[in-house]
């Protein structure tokens, strides 16, 4: 068994993470030879809670489960990490403005770059998964200055998941034998679903789809508004299938995209396709040997421009507000 590799969740009592943390230790994100260091963060009114979670994971008796720690110290928690997942952030209650929202996890998100930045061990690979998840991981970013930029990313797999499966109960194909879907920009209804590059079993998936009006007033809507769907439906926002985009997310960029098709991550932009540099912002991408590569020279017609600038301008407006209140 190899040297085992310390992940660190937050927000480790949350229902995301009660999705998560149980196939992180089968073995579900990093392969069944790699070995497993749990480091667990909380607030502190939620440890007691975080104890039960820490006695489950514990009964699983996980072979690849090295250890189990549980704080509510993020200097603790990120100490030696090769991997983050950044799930805890607080939540927008009633009466709080879009600026509280953002102040509110501001100071979360620098109090956790900042330990990222002097505790996590060289190899630190970021995913953010707390809302508002791109300008989380800006702050993070920018709060941990000796990490370099690639490595903090945020969560837009769900996205491209729901994506995938809309276009399969379209065209009546399993989701397998969809191809090159891309999400662009942020982790919003502003978020751009593209189908323009995807293929259905090897075809294009708008010559299989042929029908404009599905793809504007159908197809990008759902895709845009499935979280809202899901809350009306099920009373609580999207758990398991937000643990499940992680977990895809991090297996991918650790151990390499399929040959022949992309997936999205939100990334640092370093100026691709005219997104703004510097910005956390969602690209198909592909992975190998541990890093992402944008997907280069696609063509970008005038409908997805048009898109993708309106949503790149709402991170850019997330980006300037969060400069203000000083976060970055
Ligand atoms: P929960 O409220 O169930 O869990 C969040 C947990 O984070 C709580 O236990 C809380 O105590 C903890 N927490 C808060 N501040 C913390 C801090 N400073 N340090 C450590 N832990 C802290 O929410 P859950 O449903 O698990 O969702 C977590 C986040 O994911 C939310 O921000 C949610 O909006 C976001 N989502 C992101 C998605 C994405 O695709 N990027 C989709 C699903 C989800 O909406």
């Amino acid at each position: 068994m190899t040297v085992p590799v310390t992940v660190t969740v937050t927000g480790a009592s949350g229902q995301i993470a009660y999705g998560l943390l149980f196939r992180i230790a089968g073995g579900a994100m990093l392969g069944a030879d790699a070995s497993i260091k749990l480091r667990l963060l909380e607030i502190p009114a939620a440890v007691g809670s975080l104890e039960g979670v820490a006695m489950e994971l514990e009964d699983g008796a996980y072979p690849l489960l090295s250890s189990i720690d549980i704080t509510d110290d993020p200097r603790v928690a990120f100490e030696g990490a090769n991997i983050a997942m950044l799930v805890g952030a607080r939540p927008r209650t009633k009466g709080m403005e879009r600026s509280d929202l953002l102040s509110a996890n501001g100071a979360i998100f620098t109090e956790h770059g900042s330990a990222i930045n002097a505790a996590a061990a060289d190899d630190i690979k970021v995913l953010v998964v707390g809302n508002p998840a791109n300008t989380n991981a800006l702050i993070a970013m920018h709060n941990a200055p000796d990490v370099p930029r690639t490595r903090f990313t945020a969560l837009t797999r769900l996205d491209h998941n729901r994506a995938i499966a809309q276009l399969a109960k379209k065209t009546g194909t399993p989701a397998s034998h969809i191809h090159r879907v891309g999400i662009w920009g942020n982790h919003s209804n502003t978020q751009y679903p593209d189908i323009f590059h995807a293929l259905v079993d090897g075809k294009p998936a708008v010559d299989v789809v042929d029908d404009e009006n599905w793809l504007v007033d159908d197809f990008i809507p759902t895709v845009q508004e499935r979280g809202t769907a899901i809350i009306k439906a099920r009373g609580a926002s999207s758990a398991a299938s937000a643990a499940n985009g992680a977990i895809n997310h991090m297996r991918d960029w650790v151990r390499g995209t399929r040959t022949d098709d992309w997936v999205s991550m939100a990334v640092c932009s370093d100026g691709s396709y005219g997104v703004q540099e510097g910005l956390i912002s969602s690209f198909p991408v592909t992975c190998a040997g541990g890093e992402y590569t944008i997907v280069p020279d696609l063509e970008i017609n005038d409908f997805s421009r048009s898109r993708i600038d309106a949503s790149v301008a709402e991170l850019a407006h997330e980006y300037e507000s969060v400069r203000e209140l000083g976060y970055v």
